[in-house]
């Protein structure tokens, strides 16, 4: 007799993925953290560790952490995708998407928002002061002024410069992946393309929390929201099971609902990395050709044991608990890193 489980493994299997990884069998299966614990996507998510843990280490709530912590890349002036000074749309707008969930299943989230620089905390506000989930573009800016955030110009100088550069050549056509081709986005350490920050954490109490913020894709066009504002699928956070992020090309995220699938295998009894394995697994076995992009998860359980998978080499993530505050561990991926990735 098959069972549930074991048909939802096979299907997930695919063979021909299981014939050519990079590296799928080797390394570390997880990560045990120790509680309270907060991690997050990239390198650059040590100094947004660092500061969630400031909030954990005495006792406070997981949200309030994670909050914290992805303000710090979100003001970061070096950092091109995530908050002010990230990289604009094919007509020069900086927008925003990001999203926060609590340990209760609360929600808050705006997408495609202009002129607030930290979006995050306008997320927050729409959780906690709105009986919505999720705010767009100009109706999130005006929420975010009524709740007090000030309107100011997100595209800095250098982030104009790169625009101009691309529109030289790009015959003002997006691409996805297109920042691994030429544009060399990213922060130093970090990947050179997409580098959403995503995290995730849990508090002494036990009880997780998770958020994501991004300037989205480089270049894109006016109006186009990726994964990381939706909840499910760049995040998503259920205090009886775990937490899950994304990072990558949103596209592929949404169409699978990534964040939400991860949680629910875990749901299910696979590990963190077993399951953010098989929701990578999941995108290239409905669209082969992902494997020229990159899509990174990254997952925690309510035991504090930490996976992460991607398509290509290249993804890395960021932990942070009582014993190490500024480790940062390569993603396992299926397949090594298209050139310039
Ligand atoms: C998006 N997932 O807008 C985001 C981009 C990203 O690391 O993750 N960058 O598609």
């Amino acid at each position: 007799m098959t069972d549930r489980r074991s048909i939802l493994k096979a299907s997930l299997l695919a063979p021909a993925l299981l014939a050519r990884p990079a590296s799928a069998a080797t390394g570390p299966a997880g990560i045990q953290m120790k509680l309270p614990c907060v991690v997050s996507t990239w390198p650059f998510g040590v100094a947004a560790n660092k500061a969630a843990w400031t909030v954990l280490s005495k006792g406070g709530r997981a949200l309030d952490a994670v909050e914290t912590g992805v303000k710090i890349p979100e003001a970061d002036m070096k950092n091109h995708t995530v908050g002010r000074a990230g990289y604009p749309d094919r007509d020069g707008h900086v927008t925003l998407d990001a999203c926060i969930m609590d340990e209760h299943g609360n929600a808050g989230s705006v997408a495609a928002m202009e002129f607030i620089a930290h979006p995050i905390s306008v997320a927050r506000a729409v959780m906690e002061k709105t009986p919505h989930v999720m705010l767009a573009g100009e109706g999130a800016t005006q929420f975010a002024i009524e709740q007090g955030f000030k309107r100011e110009e997100l595209l800095t100088p250098e982030s104009k410069k790169a625009w101009q550069e691309w529109l030289k050549t790009a015959k003002y056509k997006p691409e996805a992946n297109i920042e691994t081709k030429s544009y060399g986005l990213g922060v130093p350490g970090g990947a050179k393309n997409h580098d959403t920050i995503g995290m995730l954490a849990i508090d002494a109490k036990g009880n997780l929390s998770g958020a994501c913020t991004t300037s989205g894709m480089a270049w894109k066009v006016r109006g186009r929201v990726g994964d990381s504002p939706i909840i499910g699928a760049g995040l998503y956070v259920d205090n009886e099971v775990g937490g899950a992020t994304s990072t990558g090309v949103g596209e592929e995220v949404m169409r699978s609902v990534g964040s939400f699938l991860v949680v629910e295998l875990m749901r299910q009894g696979m590990s963190p990395q077993a399951a953010c394995k098989a929701a990578v697994e999941r995108i290239l076995k409905k669209n082969p050709g992902a494997k020229t992009e990159q899509v990174g998860y990254l997952a925690i359980n309510k035991k504090g044991e930490v996976g992460a998978w991607a398509i290509q080499k290249g993804f890395s993530y960021s932990l942070c608990d009582q014993t190490s505050q500024d480790r940062i561990v390569p993603g396992q991926a299926f397949f090594e890193a298209t050139p310039g990735n």
